[in-house]
């Protein structure tokens, strides 16, 4: 890449005035720094049960669960994993966790028993929080596994199966025995996965700093660019393994003092029936849920009123189902945040969540957050492109990952020397420092914004005796956004059926990660290097038609 002075390089900043960021604390003590003016506030709202925790209560189960791992023999820099759906045991552990300098690796509890050892592998977790219905994933007898009860402990928030402990060693322990231990803010204190700009899933380091920043960008200052307030109620239906969830409804809501509605999983009659009982007020959400809040026909049979801000992120939203979701809860503000596990992850957020509002134009996903840069750099020449010229989106700040874990050189592909984090995707900035974003150039699809990284499954495929070589591809969809679909070339003189090679995937990976399409092909176009020319391919498939 061409050098530049820095007065021809195009640098944004958020609209709204920088602010003080106490990112030297430890995540926990920031988080409940302001405990004091809220003690017996809702903090966690069990959506099933109805059951609260206020944030004295939370704030004291976090430390007993801090001293139960202590008492098990979790450390400072020790790694455990927690595989959970949405409760309040999550928030415990994580937490708990921090206050012990141990790190959480956060997994999808609909994970396969090796896309499970996978990750307990790369992130050398010595102990699972789990649900006694996904042990047996647990229990592999793959050969070079890690084994139950041996290499590995088992904890679960329900009655626990044979061999494993049950969640009130933890939540039962003693306070005071949380050992005395100092944390720097770059220690690590969240380590979710991702495949990034390329390759298979990656540990992403986010330190105590990046998230406090992170949180503090968002809800933060005198005029917060997401306002939250003691008296919301934020809904907490997106799960919490995936950093969105994690860090902009749980974290964000536990800085500002606001109730979290925690739910399982979503369902339309359980989801709009708690909306109402308990008046939530903002609503985090992903365009799946934008499109079933849009035009469910339910939805016109429950209150909504209380809902004064939708939030939407982690994949694109069209601007018909935008307009449709303000028709149908007219009252709320409408925005996009845009993130990214490796950034941090918010990188911008409408600014008509704001305390003092600005509206944003449709399509947005705002402005970029406070105390960072933004800049759009071409592609190909690296040269930083001024406004309303896409390119692909790079942002800079205290917020951003430390790296990815014992991955040099796949961190050193994401964060240039300057300290600059390429996302691979494609988008511009307007003459209102809008950020739009328009295409993605990395590997990474996006099935209702869970990531599927097409390495991955490319890896499955050529593992299969009679297929010579593969490539995979997001395909567009109405309901998910997209959907993976493969190239795949056979085996000299082997017969192989779609329906085969789907099936050998199905069995392998999580729902969301499933081929909806396979397209048999001569060879796969590469580039002189050898690098999957995907643009070709999803060329190819813009002419193909299919059901
Ligand atoms: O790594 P990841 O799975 O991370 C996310 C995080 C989304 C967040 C986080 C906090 C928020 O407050 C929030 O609003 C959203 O999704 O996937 C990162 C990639 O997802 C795409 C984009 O390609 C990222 O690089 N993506 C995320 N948000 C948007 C998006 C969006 N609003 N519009 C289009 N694509």
């Amino acid at each position: 890449p061409q050098i530049q002075s820095s007065e021809e390089t195009h640098v944004f900043i958020s609209k709204l005035p920088q602010i003080p960021i106490s990112n030297h604390l430890p995540l926990h003590t920031y988080c409940f720094e302001n405990l004091a003016q809220y003690p017996e506030r809702p903090c966690l709202i069990v959506g099933s049960t109805g059951k609260t925790y206020s944030f004295s209560e939370t704030h004291l189960l976090c430390q007993k669960t801090a001293a139960g791992l202590s008492n098990l023999g979790v450390k400072k820099g020790d790694v455990i994993m927690v595989l959970l759906q949405n409760c309040p045991e999550f928030v415990f552990t994580f937490i708990g966790a921090s206050m012990i300098g141990a790190i959480t690796t956060t997994a999808n509890p609909f994970y396969t028993s090796s896309e499970v050892f996978k990750q307990l592998g790369a992130s050398k977790a010595k102990l699972i929080i789990t649900q006694s219905q996904y042990v047996d994933k647990l229990r592999d007898p793959g050969q070079n596994n890690p084994k139950l009860g041996e290499d590995f402990t088992v904890i679960t928030i329900d009655d626990p199966p044979e061999n494993c402990l049950h969640f009130s060693v933890l939540s039962e322990a003693n306070e005071n025995d949380i050992p005395s231990i100092s944390i720097d803010p770059n220690d690590p204190v969240a380590l979710p996965f991702s495949s990034g700009t390329t390759g298979l899933p990656k540990g992403v380091i986010l330190t105590h700093k990046s998230l406090i920043t992170s949180v503090a960008q968002q809800v933060d200052g005198e005029n917060p660019n997401l306002y939250l307030k003691s008296d919301d109620v934020v809904l907490c239906v997106l799960p919490l393994f995936h950093i969105y969830s994690l860090n902009s409804v749980l974290l964000c809501s536990l800085r500002a003092g606001a109730g979290v509605l925690l739910m399982q999983k979503f369902e339309i009659g359980s989801f709009l029936e708690l909306i109402q009982r308990h008046r939530v007020s903002v609503a985090a959400v992903v365009p799946p849920l934008v499109l079933a809040l849009a035009k469910n026909p339910m939805v016109d049979k429950f209150d909504l009123s209380s809902i004064r801000v939708v939030l939407s992120g982690a994949a694109p939203l069209g601007k018909e189902l935008e307009a449709a979701l303000r028709n149908r809860v007219p009252q709320a503000i409408f925005g996009q945040g845009y993130g990214m596990t490796e950034a941090g992850p918010v990188l911008s957020m409408s600014p008509a969540f704001a305390k003092q509002p600005i509206l944003t134009k449709s399509g947005s996903c705002g402005n970029v957050v406070r105390n960072a840069e933004l800049k759009v750099v071409d592609p190909e020449s690296g040269t930083s492109l001024p406004r309303n010229q896409p390119g692909e989106i790079c942002i800079r700040g205290p917020q951003i990952m430390k790296g990815y874990l014992n991955d040099a050189e796949a961190t050193a592909n994401t964060i240039d020397v300057d300290g600059w984090l390429h996302t691979g995707d494609i988008g511009y900035v307007d003459d209102d420092d809008n950020v739009f974003i328009v295409d993605r150039v990395k590997e990474l699809i996006k099935f209702k914004g869970f990531q599927v990284p097409p390495a991955e499954l490319e890896a499955l495929l050529i593992s299969h005796p009679n297929i010579a070589d593969a490539a995979v591809v997001p395909q567009k969809d109405e309901a998910a956004g997209e959907v993976p679909v493969a190239f795949v070339v056979r085996s000299n003189g082997f017969e192989l059926t779609e329906e085969a090679v789907k099936e050998f995937i199905a069995k392998q990976v999580v729902f969301y990660k499933k081929l909806h399409k396979v397209y048999f092909i001569h060879a796969i176009p590469k580039s002189p290097a050898g690098k999957i020319l995907r643009k070709d391919l999803r060329a190819k498939l813009a002419t193909t038609t299919t059901s």
